[in-house]
């Protein structure tokens, strides 16, 4: 890592090498290390993925079995290579192999949170299928709902609706009688045991570097969610990069499952977003780590799962680590724990020395990335993180700070990251003027994020410039609530932004200018202000997944804006400081 004064470039090094020419499929099954690259460790016989509830297992060779099962049973539902495979389904073994199957036929996967409501799940249908026909919905059955009427709304007489397992115990009954109506991976299975499978498309080193694999959503630095495309090459540029880092300072060892000894990650991440994707399932994977799947995070079942599969490394977001800090875990034996990994949202320096002291044997370290630079950006894995640094440049990623006027600054100085990396993503599906936007010509992604780098090259985010909020480390975009809100008939006009929330991070705020006979009512009554702050919140409840539920409504007679009309939300964070402070 090192910093070059003539162009204010940091570099992180030694540089990876990276193959082209690969799926994301080929890359997984077939691709083993060359004389250049970070060292796999052979794949053959290991074991790849463990559902935590019901303890099933696949080794390497089953998880590509099933992968070509799906493929199958996808192929058979019309995918091929220019459509895609819309996953809408919280952590299962087969949405690993699901995205496997589809990067098997050349087709695209797009990953959508399981509790969206269906006018957010509809939202996302209607802008991948503009582009790539959407074929397949892999649905789990608790979102089944959800999904039908995304289908009916967006009118997509292509797709087909196929359960990711089969409804059970934990099933609510509705949705478990509504299930009987579909057919589950494992029925399609079955019925297709002897079709052919088209040949494997073959990917020419400039399509696996110019193709969508994915189309993870993004709202970026502004605006709505847009499709964030990354492809194959992005993935296993990812990969590679962030593997010879932890190579050099914490490296993992194989599963050796004659001894039962080696690593084992848990994921409780979400795999629909990009550090449960990318980082928990594809680099373990290329560890020869076996990922132990949890489907729904609790507390209790996480520490369950630890104890029970004896995992070794965790990747976590702020908020597990505020719960294992706060909670008595006495109860679970969690020797088997060594390393560890936050990200996604601000660490407190504060949460990260009480999780030091009460797991002194933890080396927990912080990464730093995004979505649009698929994704880690800056690591520190070898020793516990000071809390405040999140690490430093990972292979062949570089970074510079640029000031608002667009100065180059030095080190210690404050400013925007601009970051370049193999992985980067290619842009924005359709959107050319928000791509333009963060994605600039010399191959940099401003990432709307302020930081610093130290004199030795730490790196350090200290605010965020962008809209976006952060809660749990999922996204919440302030203006997709904005024009929700403005739907409203008691909402003239609105301003939202993220204000902290001790257990959450974040969580939104709005800022309502009333309509005129509303305020009316509210400036002779002021005791109204409780009804109408639950009628606002309330209309977001009934449209948006729980996460961007509003933490607080404040009622002001106009949204603070420049001239030409632009929002300022800094003004608004001043305005909520003030209420804070009376
Ligand atoms: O696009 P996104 O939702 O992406 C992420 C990705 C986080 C990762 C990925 C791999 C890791 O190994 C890891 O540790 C974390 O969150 O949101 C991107 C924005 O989230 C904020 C920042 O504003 C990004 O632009 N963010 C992400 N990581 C951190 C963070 C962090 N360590 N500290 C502060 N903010």
């Amino acid at each position: 890592m090192y910093y070059d004064p003539k162009t204010s470039i940091y570099t992180g090094a030694p540089p990876a090498v990276i193959p082209d020419g690969l799926s994301l499929y080929d890359f997984m099954f077939h691709w083993r290390s060359t004389p250049n690259s970070t060292k796999r460790p052979d794949p053959t016989n290991s074991t790849w993925l463990i559902d935590s509830l019901d303890g099933r297992t696949l080794s390497f060779e089953g998880a590509h079995e099933r992968t070509l099962n799906i493929a199958r049973a996808f192929h058979s539902l019309g995918v091929g290579s220019d459509d895609c495979v819309l996953l809408f389904s919280g952590n299962e073994v087969d949405y690993a192999t699901s995205l496997w199957a589809s990067s098997r036929l050349g087709a695209v996967t797009s990953t959508a949170n399981p509790a969206y409501t269906s006018s957010e799940l509809t939202y996302q249908l209607n802008i991948v299928n503009e582009h790539n026909p959407v074929k397949v919905l892999v649905v789990h059955p608790d979102s089944l709902l959800a999904g039908i009427e995304a289908v009916d709304k967006s009118s997509l007489p292509t797709t087909s609706i196929v359960l990711i397992r089969a409804p059970d115990e934990t099933t609510d009954p509705k949705a478990a009688d509504l299930a009987s109506n579909y057919r589950t991976l494992d029925d399609l299975i079955a019925e297709l045991q002897s079709l052919d499978l088209p040949p494997t498309p073959v990917m020419t080193a400039a399509e696996s570097k110019t193709k969508a694999a994915f189309y993870i959503f993004s709202s970026g630095t502004t605006g709505l969610p847009k499709a964030t495309c990354i492809s194959a090459y992005s993935v296993i540029a990812h990969v590679l990069q962030a593997a010879s880092h932890w190579s050099a300072t914490l490296p993992f060892t194989p599963f050796d499952p004659s001894t039962q000894t080696g690593d084992k990650v848990m994921a409780c991440l979400p795999f629909y977003h990009i550090y449960g994707l990318v980082v928990v399932l594809h680099q373990s994977l290329f560890f020869a780590t076996p990922v132990v799947v949890l489907r729904k995070f609790s507390l209790p079942t996480f520490l369950g799962a630890i104890e029970r599969f004896k995992i070794s490394i965790l990747y976590v977001v702020p908020p597990m680590v505020v719960l294992l800090v706060k909670n008595d875990t006495s109860k679970y034996n969690l020797d088997s724990v060594r390393a560890g990994m936050t990200g996604a949202a601000p660490l407190t320096e504060e949460t990260s020395l009480a999780l030091q002291k009460k797991f002194p044997t933890w080396t927990f370290g912080q990464g730093y990335g995004m979505t649009e630079t698929c994704t880690i950006i800056s690591l520190f894995a070898g020793k516990n993180t000071p809390g405040a640094s999140a690490g430093r440049l990972v292979p062949s990623v570089e970074g510079k700070i640029v000031s608002p006027e667009g100065k180059l600054l030095p080190p210690g100085e404050i400013g925007e990251l601009w970051s370049r990396s193999p992985s980067n993503a290619l842009g924005y599906l359709g959107n050319e003027k928000a791509t333009a936007e963060t994605f600039d010509l010399d191959g940099f992604v401003h990432t709307g994020d302020e930081c610093r780098f130290d004199d030795a090259g730490w790196l350090y985010v200290v605010d965020r410039i962008k809209e976006l909020i952060k809660v749990k480390g999922f996204q919440v975009a302030p203006a997709e609530l904005e024009g929700h809100l403005l739907e409203h008939p008691l909402v003239q006009d609105v301003g939202v932004i993220g204000i902290v929330d001790e257990k959450d991070g974040e969580r939104p705020k709005a800022f309502i200018h009333l309509v005129a006979s509303a305020a009316e009512k509210l400036a002779k009554d002021p005791s109204l202000a409780e009804e109408l702050s639950t009628t606002i919140k309330q209309h977001v409840k009934d449209h948006k997944v729980h996460y961007k539920h509003l933490g607080e409504v404040e009622f002001v007679p106009a949204i603070p804006k420049t001239p030409s009309g632009k929002l300022l939300r800094k003004d608004l964070r001043a305005l909520h400081a003030a209420s804070e402070k009376s």
